[in-house]
């Protein structure tokens, strides 16, 4: 198969890892027990087998009782999913598991399971061997095994899984995956052991948006690459933009829910308007003050002869207008009972028929139209950044009739997603990627389980890393999800006290009128250190 120079010569960097996991042996230390946080007594009820179970670290040194140890330890079988949406890196983790368990005991073996969660419960699987992992060392992409978004949530599902555990003599599940995810990996690894099957399970945080992250997890695998390359093609629009001085961007970028991405994008590029949905929904903002928002800075800026800019718009922003959602909620009400979209919208409430009736005809095409299998509107499709173009160009026409704008407005819309979710692992995911995997490894041969694979300290270099576990019990509280109370590991969503927020809040109205735009270029995989190992802004104003 034709590869590519770069692939060709990547194939060859040795991903760093932690001092801590380097050696012979590692020295497991149990830290104090934990409790979840939020709802203690509820997830504690649910989760009676791992609920509380230590914070661990690992260190140099040799092992004592209980430790991972490769002459010690009989060979084991393991097999890893990857779950949901592609990140950079996922290669990496699945290398660093194959070579933590080559380390344990050279005979322990590696399955991936096919499709995602999927391939669990239907039993498709290949063994990894070294010849396929060495195929896909430091590259993109989830093709090793490929993904899904099957939910491991019934019984049915799991026991499907003992199954097929028990044919191959898998002794633990590696689940690469987000919030919703690693959630269901612990239920697992909760029934499992209810069950007595002897099949541990340990998750490991992956997904480019961000918001699976708290004390013990500092980032999900992804976030730093993908942010990389939407900044570097942010920063050649940006050139492109104050070259040509005519064109308004409007840029979506990708991150279902929270604003992660946007936000880390606008610290690395400085545009002149970067919307943060946890801020619109904290403020109670309606559509039309957002529009008038971003019509502010464009007519700013035209009023001194700059009829051009860059404006980031996170993908999730329309659920967090809360008019919008609650028209979404009606919407999905009314036409679950009724075919016919005109008789349906007679059954909006007089405030969302305004919002409905305020919104562009394709827009409002989309929400009616364009429906997932459940019948819900499927807002990650609605296109925002044509949206909000049609809306502030019909707010700047009216300025300029009433005498308040002098400028001109050209929009161009753009949609950065999916470019970035299977780009190269940059050297920051590579190292973390392949540690965290290598990590899982250890919890495995530690006979672990509930926890998720842990790596922090990551502003520091990687020998300084510290690698553990988390019990994921720690992160739950509960939520209402379809109407239920649920367990779930709570979504980090932007922080509107948080040092990446008040930082760039500090900034952006200077960003706004002046031009102050920073061209990052592309990822670096080998010169400084100060070029190709930085890390993203958001962790570094985050553990300063
Ligand atoms: P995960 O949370 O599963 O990592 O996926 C994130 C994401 O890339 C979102 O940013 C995006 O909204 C969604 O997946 C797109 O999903 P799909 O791949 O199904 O189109």
């Amino acid at each position: 198969m034709a590869i590519s120079a770069l692939q060709k010569e990547r194939a060859a960097y040795a991903p760093k890892l932690p001092k801590s996991l380097q050696g012979a042996s590692v020295k497991l230390v149990t830290g104090a027990a934990t409790q979840s946080v939020a709802d203690q007594a509820e997830i504690k009820k649910l989760f009676p087998h791992t609920y509380g179970m230590p914070i661990l670290s690992f260190e140099e040194g040799a092992p004592a009782c209980g430790c991972s140890c490769a002459t010690e330890k009989p060979a084991i079988n393991v097999g890893v999913i990857l779950s949901g949406g592609q990140a950079p890196g996922g290669h990496n983790v699945i290398s660093g598991i194959f070579d933590g368990l080559k380390k344990l005991n050279p005979a322990n073996k590696l399955y991936g399971f096919l499709g995602g969660p999927g391939g669990l419960v239907d039993h498709q699987y290949i063994e990894l061997t070294a010849a396929i992992i060495d195929e896909y060392r430091n590259t993109g992409g989830f093709d090793i095994i490929g993904s899904g978004r099957t939910k491991l949530e019934e019984t049915a599902q799991f026991d499907k899984g003992v199954e097929i555990c028990n044919a191959l003599n898998i002794k633990a599940l590696v689940i690469i995956g987000g919030d919703d995810s690693n959630t269901n990996a612990c239920v697992l690894a909760e029934y499992y052991l209810e069950k007595n099957t002897g099949i541990q399970v340990i998750g490991c945080p992956k997904t480019i948006d961000g918001d699976l992250k708290n004390e013990m997890i500092e980032t999900s695998f992804g976030f730093d690459t993908a942010c990389k390359v939407y900044s570097e093609v942010i920063g050649n629009i940006m050139r492109d933009a104050n070259s040509a001085k005519k064109y308004w961007h409007f840029i979506k970028l990708m991150g279902r829910s929270a604003s992660h991405i946007g936000l880390e994008c606008a610290l690395q590029t400085q545009p002149n308007i970067c919307i943060i949905s946890e801020e619109v929904e904290a403020k109670k903002q309606t559509l039309k003050e957002v529009v008038n928002s971003i019509a502010d800075v464009v007519a700013a800026r035209g009023n001194n002869g700059e009829n051009f800019g860059v404006a980031l718009i996170p993908e999730g922003l329309i659920e967090f207008i809360p008019e919008m959602k609650v028209l979404i909620s009606e919407l999905n009400d009314l036409l679950a009972h009724e075919t016919d979209v005109q008789k349906a919208l007679k059954g909006l409430t007089p405030a969302s028929a305004a919002v409905y009736n305020s919104l562009p005809d394709a827009i409002a095409r989309q929400l009616t139209l364009d429906r997932d299998p459940h019948g819900n509107v499927q807002v990650s499709l609605i296109e925002t950044e044509k949206l909000l173009i049609e809306m502030v160009g019909k707010e700047l026409a009216a300025r300029k009739s009433a005498g308040s704008y002098k400028g001109k407005f050209s929009g161009l819309a753009h949609f950065f997603g999916y470019e970035g979710r299977c780009a190269a692992p940059s050297n920051f995911d590579a190292d973390y990627c392949y540690s965290l995997g290598f990590n899982a490894a250890q919890l495995i041969g530690a006979g672990k389980t509930g926890y998720m694979s842990s790596i922090r300290n990551t502003t520091a270099p990687a020998n300084e890393w510290i690698a553990g576990g988390v019990p994921v019990t720690m992160m739950m509280n509960m939520e209402k999800r379809h109407g239920h109370m649920k367990p779930v590991i709570q979504k980090a969503l932007v922080t509107l006290t948080g040092k990446p927020y008040t930082f760039f809040a500090s900034k952006r109205e200077e960003w706004a009128t002046k031009t102050c735009y920073v061209y990052p270029g592309p990822i670096q995989y080998w010169g400084p250190s100060s070029v190709c190992d930085q890390t993203t802004k958001t962790l570094q104003l985050e553990q300063k």
